[in-house]
């Protein structure tokens, strides 16, 4: 199969898992700071020194056909406690990154929210605070304007369902509070509203760029099609982590149908959901002007009624088998013969991807265009003679960009691809085990190795061929 000759061949990265450097240089602390100290499992410095070490990594980008990094500015490298007084070595160490992409041929493709709100502003309720809302939209105005120059593509926020669900229901993400899932829908509305206002900003601000947003979208399946109450679940969990979302951006309003789940959810709390009227005037008004859609996808999921008490134990070590995912109300994630998982129960199924993709396209004509803005593999790499032979790897890559150019094929317009991870950095609640890059890096000296599927990616890179 053939992608088109435009298509970007990307690499993703995160400002706080690879830069290192994480309080030092005027950087404010951020809420991981505090939860990784007193998990004390792993530390984020050096990570992948990315904030040293970035001229390397876009050489590599160069030599290896990548046209395309994501990167994410650190919100309290540049204002350190989330507003008022800016750090101007961190404004100026984002200027001297973007300089070195356009030397090397790369696009920069920039986040401006992937997973670190400034400490001050998450202590006190993050985005269920209107407080940070305002912090936010004064903080994306600021690089719109500072990074003009810099910048052409921009992205608010990264994956919202994740937030917000790692915040208040599975709890691996801090403040690590569980099972609270209106929580996490009323954090995920002020986190549209974050967005809306921002996008807003970049539009009336008449700047030349382009901008969107990234939701990590899992296509649900019923575990048994015939059961009702299985295909039930399926549109629940659905709507809560998918459509509620994909509603806020594209359509500007909540669906009737999601409203339905929503408040399902809600009413087993005795509560309702109940929006704003101005927060909806908002929603509709920026809901035209998103440029693209980022799509980040991993697997899906197969899920099953479920009414019993909340259990879940998120599998963080790469101990096959043990992960458990019980939502009271809502539903069960189960395994399924004959789909493969990784070691950390991530359930490998590109076909989802495509369907993904399609039902955006068909339920929401409006979405422009898509960037697959993540999707790759968490592995135990074997270091072995100066490289990793990652042919797992290369195999999961290699599907999910078939089903994306059989999508293409079909109509959908994807217009880039972006691997997570760029080189290898740690994982937010998994450490430093679970690899995904392209580039092994040896954590003692900083050191990077092309692994083989960086040579592979390279080839598809300049055949377009998968
Ligand atoms: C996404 C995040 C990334 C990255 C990736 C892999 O949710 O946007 O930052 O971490 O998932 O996930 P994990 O690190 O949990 O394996």
């Amino acid at each position: 199969m053939r992608l088109p000759e435009n298509f970007i061949m990307g690499g993703a990265t995160a400002a706080y898992q690879c830069e290192g450097e994480s309080k030092t240089h005027g950087k404010g602390r951020v809420a991981w700071d505090d939860y990784l100290e007193k998990q004390g499992w792993f530390s984020p410095d050096p990570a992948s020194d990315f904030y040293h070490k970035y001229p390397v990594d876009l050489e590599l980008c160069k030599q290896f056909g990548i046209n395309g990094i994501r990167i994410s500015i650190a919100w309290s490298r540049i204002f350190p406690t989330g507003e008022g007084e800016i750090n101007q070595e961190g404004v100026d160490f984002y200027h001297a990154l973007f300089k070195k992409c356009k030397e090397n041929g790369v696009e920069p493709f920039i986040t401006l929210h992937h997973f670190d709100t400034p400490n001050e502003l998450h202590k006190n309720g993050d985005f269920l605070n209107p407080h940070t809302i305002d912090c936010f939209e004064k903080y994306a105005k600021f690089c719109f304007e500072e990074y003009k120059d810099d910048v052409r593509y921009w992205f608010t926020f990264n994956e919202i369902w994740p937030v917000s669900s790692g915040q208040y229901i599975t709890g691996t993400f801090p403040p690590g509070e569980k099972y609270d899932v209106i929580k996490a829908v009323e954090s995920m509305h002020g986190m549209m509203m974050a967005h809306a206002r921002a996008v807003i900003a970049f539009k009336e601000g008449g700047y030349k760029g382009k901008i969107g947003i990234i939701h990590s979208l899992e296509t649900k399946y019923p575990f048994d099609e015939k059961k009702p109450g299985d295909v039930l679940a399926a549109e629940r969990e659905d709507a809560l982590t998918n459509q509620f979302l994909l509603d806020a951006t594209l359509l500007g309003y909540y669906s009737a149908k999601t409203i339905e789940h929503i408040n399902f959810i809600y009413n087993l709390e005795n509560k309702a959901f109940t929006p704003k009227v101005s927060d909806m005037e908002l929603l509709k008004k920026a809901a035209s002007k998103n440029d693209y859609l980022g799509i980040n996808y991993y697997q899906s999921h197969f899920v099953q009624q479920y009414d019993g008490e909340n259990q879940i134990h998120h599998n963080g070590t790469g101990a096959k088998g043990t992960s458990v995912y019980r939502l009271k109300g809502i539903s069960e994630h189960m395994f399924k013969d004959g789909i493969d998982r990784t070691d950390w129960d991530w359930l490998i199924y590109p076909e989802g991807l495509y369907d993904m993709i399609i039902r955006i396209k068909n339920q929401y004509p409006n979405y422009k265009a898509i960037y697959i803005t993540e999707n790759g593999m968490g592995y135990k790499d074997d270091f072995e003679n100066g490289t990793v032979d990652d042919a797992p790897r290369i195999d999961y890559i290699k599907r999910h960009l078939q089903w994306i150019a059989k999508a293409i094929d079909e109509g959908a317009n994807v217009k880039g691809y972006f691997v997570w991870s760029l080189m290898d950095m740690f994982s937010w609640s998994n450490g430093y085990n679970k690899r995904y890059g392209l580039f092994y890096v040896d954590f003692e000296t900083q050191e990077r190795y092309p692994k083989k599927s960086a040579y592979w990616y390279k080839k598809v890179s300049e055949t377009k061929e998968v």
